[in-house]
């Protein structure tokens, strides 16, 4: 395994998780002394097991006004460093795009006025990190997949990979740019949305402003901040470590299943 941050690498030992998601996922059932195997083992079986019993397409569970947790904290990337991003920001991303493109009919950039203008959806929803933390919030934004559909796929597509901002520590061939994807099942999702919002308020930058994903049937880590661009591909061999994301590629399941 590649290198990875202390927290993470204590979690990958140790087992703990969020008591929610580990309940969910049966990880406490399989615990063993060897963490990473048993890590890997129990999201394989989360995922045949929620394929079996529920199917992809089951709903999370969405939560009244009430349940809102009163801080959400910020993880991960805090700030993207680049100048880019900071011009960004000083200019309240007027000139902030979204690309969409790859084996797409008719690649496009989205401004966030273009997003905003288009149908929303808004949920809330648990967000549960495998750093042992969970918290509930209320997520306002564009389904992605009216936004494929508006792009128009190509019969090859197979995932969508999420470019973002940042870079976390540049472990892999200098590079710690922060990446995710998702297969087309989960980008169709009904509760899969681009947010540009957070408990009625513009995103703010800690949590990923201007727009992040949130693909409510999976954990914290493929929830990508910074989105800059989303590229339809059919395999992630050519992209970075080749395993679908930043922490997919430092020794993390690609699905997040909970
Ligand atoms: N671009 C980007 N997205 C990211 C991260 C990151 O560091 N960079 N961290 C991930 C992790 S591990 C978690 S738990 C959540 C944290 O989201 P929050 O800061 O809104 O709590 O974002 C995820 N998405
Ligand atoms: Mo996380």
């Amino acid at each position: 395994m590649t290198k990875i941050s202390l927290s993470r690498r204590r979690f990958m030992i140790g087992g703990t998780l969020g008591a929610a998601a580990a309940a969910l996922a049966g990880y406490e059932a399989l615990k063993q002394d060897d963490g990473t195997t048993v890590l890997r083992s129990a999201e394989q079986l989360t995922m045949r097991t929620q394929r079996l019993l529920q199917g992809r397409g089951a709903l999370a569970r969405e939560f009244s006004e009430s349940d809102i947790s009163p801080s959400f904290r910020v993880n991960g990337s805090t700030m993207p460093e680049s100048d880019e991003y900071a011009a960004l920001l000083d200019g309240k991303f007027a000139d902030w795009r979204l690309k969409i493109d790859g084996l797409v009919s008719q690649p496009r950039e989205f401004s966030l006025a273009d997003l905003k203008a288009l149908p929303a959806r808004t949920q809330i929803t648990r967000h549960d990190c495998v750093e042992g933390w969970s918290a509930i919030g209320r997520w306002t934004g564009v389904p992605l997949g009216s936004l494929l559909r508006s792009v128009g796929l190509k019969p090859a597509a197979r995932f969508a990979v999420f470019h973002c901002a940042d870079e976390l520590e540049k472990t892999l061939d200098g590079s710690g740019r922060y990446y995710e994807s998702i297969d087309l099942i989960d980008a169709f999702h009904p509760q899969t949305i681009l947010a540009y919002a957070m408990n009625g308020k513009d995103l703010a930058v800690g949590h990923g402003a201007p727009l992040r994903l949130r693909v409510e049937r999976q954990l914290g880590y493929k929830q990508a901040k910074y989105l800059m661009r989303i590229e339809i591909i059919d395999s992630f061999s050519g992209l970075w470590g080749g395993n679908g994301g930043y922490w997919e590629d430092r020794g993390y399941e690609w699905y997040a299943g909970i």
